[in-house]
Order: structure tokens, then C-alpha cells, then sequence
């Protein structure tokens, strides 16, 4: 039996190289609660990204609420239903209604023209997705939030060390929230954090992700724990020193699958973007005729050989129960959606990978190409 080759695997650095961390932390005594691996981490990422202000918090989502309640969204959000389904929770967890908007067919992302045309009395803010790491139409997304007076929230779950004309993405909108869960291309085990281009949103996230407090005995909103401890920090500071080798593994691995899949009828990329330097986070293929199987037969049939490719983001968040009863859920409000949901498959790629467990997932899409696949 080959061994199992899962959509992607965390990044790792050699267990002795963290010891010295932890024992600073053993002696410290200091394990959570912004202490000095925190702090550390913060300063880090704000210049390893290349942008002002970084706060740390425990997971992506939580990180999402937080960002949402700093800029006190109420009402509607437009956002997107090709997504994790983190990204409508958290509207949801922030009392907001989500109203989906039909994504590009090219990028994935929300559609500008689609946003437009879904603002109601009602909308205060656009939560969207950098899904997969490709950019959103930031200046059109931005001249609708401007002239709306809307807020613009980046989910960038994704997007981490993604830049464009080598400038950091997270420039844009309002704040721009990410996840170093382990899936990500840069991972804490869990965390997150939110970028923001001013300090005084940074003091106010710093407020709420501590429950709140603004001094020792003063509380006055509703905060939340939404903390990094100094284990997580420490990490991320170790991981930060592999980032860039994890990043060129990345693109060699996205260059070693285009080259072996391109021109095979049926496969389709998802491309970044003209001037996109892409962090490679995932690898989605677009699966349609005349290739001889259905996205859903060719998942299955690698799963027969051991390759357990995953179906982000299948099925929709707007046709999740807590969505789907929502008048802008309704299908015909989404068709690129939909059809992006029951076409893309996103292929194994992370550091570890090796060749040769890659040429296993291309010998296989190849077979499968010429319609030879164990499926039944
Ligand atoms: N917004 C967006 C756009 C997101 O994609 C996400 C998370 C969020 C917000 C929320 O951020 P966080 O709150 O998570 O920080 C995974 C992740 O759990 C989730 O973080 C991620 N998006 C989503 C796209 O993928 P699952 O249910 O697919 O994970 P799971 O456990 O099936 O893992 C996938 C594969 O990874 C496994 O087959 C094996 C490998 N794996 C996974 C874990 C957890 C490992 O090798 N080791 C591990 O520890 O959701």
C-alpha cells in the first residue's frame, strides 16, 4: 500500500532548533497574555510582510469577529460564497446578515460588478476573500467601499507574503485578517492576525482580543479572548526564518505540476494575476469536458491511489443551513460560484512534498486524462 498523500502537510522546522525557545519561555514564566515572544512575533511579521501594524490573535476566524467588531460593522455584509465557511460564521458570530455576491470566473473572487448590484440601504461593509491567494480587484472593491461608505475587510487567510508590483496586498482596504492555522503557508499551529494601517485600530484590537480590558479594572465593550500564547509566538518567530525557503519549495512544486498538466484538454489553472508574486498556498485545478471524468469521479479515483486531493470549496457556504434559506443564496444569484464549486480541485503542495510524491499525483491525472483510472 503506497502511502497517503494529503492537500497539504505543516511546515515543521527541526524540533531542536524550537528548544531554545521554550526553555526562554520555561524560564520566563511568561506563557501568555502578550509577553515578549508575542511582541517579538508582531514586530517580525510587520516587517517580514512589510506593513505598520500586526495583531497577533489565536485563530484566523476569531481574528475575522475581532476585525469586525473594531470597526463596529452592523447590518449587511457583502461576501462571498466560495470560500471557507469561516468567513460567513464570523458575520454571523458579529450579528451581521450575509449577502453572497456571485464571484469572477477567472480570479474567484468577489465580482466588483456583482457587489455593486448587491448593495442594499442596509450594507455597511464587503468582507472579501483573497481565495487561494490570488488578489481581489482591490481598487474597484475599494472605489465601491469609498463611495458607498462602506468598510473593506480582507479575509487573507491565503494571502500570506502574496504581493503585488512588490508591494504587500495587505495595504488595502480597512484591516486585512489572516490565518496561520496549520494548513496555511505559514503556520503558529493555530493564530492569526489583523493588519491595520493605523494605530489606533491596532489599540482597539488590542483591547478587544483581551477581553476588553482598557486598563487593570476598566472594561467598556464586549471583548473577547482572542489571544496568541507565547508557545504560538515562538514558533511563528522560528518559522519565520524558513519562510523563504518554504516559499521557493512552493513555487518549484506549482512549476513542476504546470509544466507536467499543461495542455491536458479538460485541466484548467487558476492563474495569480499579472505583476501577482503568489505564495503558491494551494494549487486548484478546474476540472471540465472534455476531460473524460467529473471533478467528483477524478477525486475519488485518487483517493483509490492513495491521494487525498480536497474539494475547497465545495459545497458553498450559501447552501450550508444556516445560509441557505438567505434570498441571495438562491442559484441563479451565482452561477460562477456554483460552477467553481463542482469543477475545482486542489492538488497536494506543501514544503515536504518530494518529486516523486508529486509525479504520483501527475502520473495519476495523466492516466486519469487518457480515461484509465481505477474509478468505478
Ligand atoms: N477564512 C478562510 C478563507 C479560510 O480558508 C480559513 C481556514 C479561515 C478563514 C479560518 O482560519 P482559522 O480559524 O482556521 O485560522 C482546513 C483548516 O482547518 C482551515 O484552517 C482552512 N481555512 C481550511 C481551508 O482548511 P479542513 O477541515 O479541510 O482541515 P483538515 O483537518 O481536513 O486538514 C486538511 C489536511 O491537512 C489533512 O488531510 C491533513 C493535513 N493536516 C491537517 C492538520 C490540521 C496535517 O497534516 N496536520 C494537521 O495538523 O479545514
Amino acid at each position: 500500500m503506497q502511502e497517503p498523500l494529503f492537500v497539504t502537510q505543516p511546515h515543521l522546522p527541526p524540533l531542536k532548533e524550537f528548544l531554545p525557545y521554550l526553555e526562554e519561555i520555561w524560564a520566563s514564566k511568561v506563557i501568555t497574555n502578550g509577553g515578549h515572544q508575542h511582541q517579538d512575533l508582531e514586530r517580525a511579521l510587520s516587517r517580514y510582510l512589510d506593513v505598520p501594524y500586526v495583531s497577533l490573535v489565536s485563530n484566523g476566524t476569531l481574528g475575522l469577529i475581532i476585525a469586525l467588531q473594531a470597526l463596529n460593522v452592523q447590518g449587511e455584509v457583502i461576501t462571498t460564497p466560495y470560500s471557507f465557511v469561516a468567513t460567513s460564521n464570523a458575520l454571523l458570530w458579529n450579528g451581521n446578515t450575509p449577502v453572497f455576491a456571485d464571484i469572477d470566473p477567472e480570479t474567484l473572487n468577489l465580482d466588483p460588478g456583482a457587489v455593486r448590484a448587491a448593495i442594499t440601504p442596509q450594507t455597511t461593509a464587503i468582507l472579501a476573500v483573497h481565495c487561494y491567494g490570488t488578489p481581489c480587484q482591490r481598487e474597484a472593491l475599494q472605489n465601491i467601499a469609498n463611495e458607498h461608505g462602506l468598510k473593506l475587510i480582507y479575509d487573507a487567510a491565503h494571502a500570506f507574503g502574496v504581493q503585488h508590483d512588490e508591494q504587500s496586498i495587505f495595504g488595502s482596504g480597512d484591516l486585512s485578517v489572516l490565518s496561520f492555522h496549520a494548513t496555511k503557508v505559514f503556520n503558529t499551529f493555530e493564530g492569526g492576525a489583523i493588519v491595520t494601517q493605523d494605530p489606533a485600530i491596532k489599540h482597539h484590537i488590542d483591547q478587544l482580543k483581551n477581553f476588553g480590558f482598557v486598563d487593570e479594572v476598566t472594561v467598556e465593550e464586549r471583548g473577547i479572548n482572542g489571544k496568541m500564547s507565547e508557545v504560538n509566538a515562538a514558533f511563528g518567530l522560528l518559522q519565520l526564518k524558513h519562510m523563504d525557503a518554504v516559499l521557493r519549495r512552493r513555487a518549484e512544486l506549482a512549476t513542476r505540476y504546470l509544466s507536467a498538466l499543461e495542455g491536458i484538454p479538460g485541466i484548467k489553472f487558476v492563474q495569480p494575476g499579472r505583476g501577482v508574486t503568489p505564495n503558491h498556498s494551494y494549487f486548484p485545478i478546474r476540472i471540465r469536458a472534455p476531460f473524460p471524468f467529473s471533478r467528483d469521479e477524478l477525486y475519488e479515483s485518487l483517493k483509490t491511489s492513495q491521494i487525498f486531493a480536497r474539494r475547497y470549496f465545495y459545497p458553498l457556504i450559501s447552501d450550508f443551513p444556516m445560509f441557505r434559506n438567505l434570498a441571495s443564496a438562491d442559484s441563479s444569484n451565482l452561477p460562477h460560484a456554483r460552477a467553481a464549486a463542482s469543477e475545482i480541485l486542489c492538488l497536494p503542495i506543501y514544503p515536504n512534498l518530494s518529486n516523486a510524491e508529486q509525479d504520483r499525483v501527475i502520473n495519476a491525472l495523466i492516466e486519469a486524462s487518457l480515461g484509465r483510472t481505477s474509478f468505478q
